[in-house]
């Protein structure tokens, strides 16, 4: 088995057969939490489950013409999370050319992010932090569809939610939740238009968290929280019973619901699978706000975020617990609005809730949560995530079984009422071990069932070898008609979690930046106070030991080509770049310093740091922009202290 790679060398075409050997191996092995729980069915259970394997085209075969011609543009931007690389990834759908990276939570030698002053401000205190773990990206909408202006994500690392504005593709605000750890799940109000983002604490911690009751694991709790998408501000938090993992918004803005696979408030593993169900939480957002309104809250240490009581013990009729099957993982709202859909990971089946059925629940008309549940149809073993054509099918990922199965939720509906009806449509190997699934649009109700994104965990085989870290694969499937096809494979790097993929129209950018962009107003106002017309002053300011250089840049020219410093002083260099050109950004790197930015055209950008050694310190620009580029350089001359 240690040899795996060798003896179970791959023999087919992207999609064809299915690698039985290989397959058995990961399923005994890759899901540690299933390790004692469904790996055992996961071995035995192979054989069945794949039996509607039909026989597929291989990737040179009939599928679509996915090739974007050198000039084309592409129909779709695709936005893929960087996992723990902290950052976002727009790639051109259906070419899969990676068109940009967004640093996010991450720092960015590249363009300075994280460095430069404007990109602290938006980090805030968190700058200090140079990891982040983002997961789920998510754009803004106007009832129901997206609307282009904003990319929302999480940080699970540090605990923090992102907005990436989308005219520029810039991170423009940074907020740390109070109370809680880990953000996880993060989802956006879809109606009337995205007023909150909504997303998950997952763990579990006593409350203040200050050193109190460390080892009472019966006094931690959780919360769900909202932040005013407008303004990043967040707005009321609710404490629920249990953790909370993923969650989904509906498309009436009343309702959101998350899953919770640890029912148990355990500390351990063995103690997170001990019960055989655990639930889903259900949000009432009206009853929530009218909480906050009625003065029904309390707040947490320094905190004046208002948190309210949504715990079952708790009678605010803010939340409701819904039973589902063991250690639930994703949560998809269906596109035609029906359904929250969570997958069972631990148990092989999807609960589909009918969110029509949830004014009833919160109105006490239901005799049984369970009332609700419309369907839990069979899937495969290890279900985690599921998308939509806007057809009526659903697509969930199965980690252990390393497949996308197709089915239809209306006959999972019927055959759960007792009808004799088949749903599962197809079951398509992927390579290797899914996490989430993402269609294109299937995050609106304009989902247009075109392409699927499978974005698996594991690549073993399928790229050129690079030592003992493998890339992730993330596989383009064609689902546009009967059969699901697995058209492209992509590697992607340390981790997209989650995708969300938009036509291009959805989005409009700038060519260029406006000189009175709020994303470096503040450094404007500061220039003004100096006196300083950055569009036009070349000039180096003394204040004590702080020494602001304030320059232009036109290509192949910087407005200050030498300076002059005591050791010790605390440098600002402020740099206009007064090129018109689109595409004609500049960048200022300062050798030996760890100071590096991009100043892109009509930008203002600015960096800070010490002129610590004596002598003579080149500076220059990193950004390809004239015949003259390598020319374009400057000295900082620091007199010894
Ligand atoms: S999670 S692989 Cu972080 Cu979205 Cu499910
Ligand atoms: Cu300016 Cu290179
Ligand atoms: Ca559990």
């Amino acid at each position: 088995m240690s040899d795996q790679h060798h003896d179970d060398k791959p023999t087919e075409v992207p999609g064809a057969t299915v690698n039985q050997g290989r397959r058995r191996f990961l399923a005994g092995s890759a899901m540690v939490g299933a390790a004692g729980v469904a790996g055992a069915t996961g071995v035995a259970g192979v054989g069945a489950l794949t039996r509607s394997q039909p026989a597929q085209a291989a990737s040179n075969g009939n599928g679509p013409d996915i090739h974007v011609a050198p000039g084309e543009l592409d129909e779709y931007y695709g936005f893929w999370s960087g996992g723990h690389s902290g950052e976002v990834r727009v790639y051109g759908v259906p070419s899969m050319r990676e068109i940009m990276r967004i640093p996010v939570f991450n720092h960015c030698s590249a363009s300075g992010w994280g460095m430069t002053n404007e990109s602290k401000r938006v980090l805030g205190d968190s700058h200090r932090f140079t990891n982040g773990d983002a997961h789920h990206p998510h754009i803004s909408y106007t009832d129901g569809s997206h609307d282009g202006r904003y990319l929302f994500i999480n940080d699970k690392a540090n605990t923090r939610v992102a907005r990436v504005r989308l005219d520029v593709f810039k991170t423009d605000k940074v907020v740390t939740l109070p109370n809680v750890q880990a953000i996880h799940g993060l989802r956006l109000q879809k109606v009337p238009r995205t007023n909150y983002v909504f997303c998950n604490a997952e763990y579990m911690i006593p409350q203040p968290n200050d050193g109190r009751d460390l080892n009472d694991p019966s006094k931690y709790y959780t919360m769900w929280n909202a932040i005013d998408a407008d303004t990043m501000e967040v707005k009321w938090q609710v404490i629920v019973d249990g953790n909370l993992d993923n969650m989904d918004a509906d498309y009436t803005g009343k309702y959101a619901a998350a899953t919770c696979y640890n029912s148990e408030g355990a500390v351990d593993l063995a103690g997170k699978m001990r019960a055989d169900r655990d639930w889903v939480v259900v949000f009432n957002i009206e009853n929530i706000e009218k909480a906050v309104a009625d003065g029904n809250f309390t707040t947490i240490g320094d905190s004046d975020v208002p948190v309210v009581d949504g715990r079952k013990s708790a009678d605010l009729n803010v939340t409701r617990y819904v039973p589902v099957p063991k250690n639930p993982h994703g949560l998809n709202t269906s596109t035609d609005g029906k359904y929250f859909i969570a997958a069972g990971k631990l148990s092989p089946t999807v609960t589909m809730i009918e969110i029509a059925k949830l004014d009833d629940l919160f109105a006490g008309n239901l005799s049984d949560e369970r009332d609700v549940v419309a369907a839990e149809p069979e899937i495969g073993l290890g279900p985690l995530h599921t998308t939509y054509d806007g057809r009526g099918n659903a697509y969930t990922t199965v980690f252990i079984d390393s497949q996308i199965v197709k089915w239809n939720m209306d006959a999972a509906v019927r055959n759960y009422n007792g009808e004799d009806v088949d749903y599962i449509i197809q079951k398509l190997d992927v390579h290797y071990q899914p996490g989430h699934n993402h269609a294109t649009l299937s995050e609106s109700k304009d989902a247009d069932g075109k392409y699927l994104f499978s974005l698996n965990k594991f690549s073993k085989d399928r790229y050129l070898p690079v030592g003992p870290l493998h890339p992730e694969n993330d596989q383009m499937i064609d689902i546009s008609g009967d059969e699901m096809k697995v058209i492209h494979d992509t590697p992607t790097f340390a981790e997209p979690h989650d995708a969300v993929i938009i036509r291009r129209d959805q989005i409009s950018t700038k060519q260029i930046w406006e000189r009175d962009d709020p994303f470096f107003a503040e450094t404007v106002a500061m220039a003004k106070e100096d006196g300083i017309n950055l569009e036009t002053d070349n000039q180096v300011i003394r204040d004590g030991n702080k020494v602001r250089v304030y320059m232009t840049s036109v290509a192949p020219n910087f407005g200050v080509t030498e300076f002059t410093v005591k050791q010790g002083d605390e440098v600002t260099v402020t740099i206009t770049n007064m090129d018109k050109v689109e595409d004609l950004t500049h960048g200022f790197c300062m050798v030996g310093h760890g100071v590096s930015m991009e100043i892109s055209p009509q930008q203002t950008a600015s960096i800070t740091f010490t002129a610590d050694k004596p002598g003579v310190h080149w500076y220059y620009c990193n950004w390809f922009c004239h015949a003259l580029h390598m020319e374009m350089t400057g000295r900082m001359l620091v007199e010894p202290a």
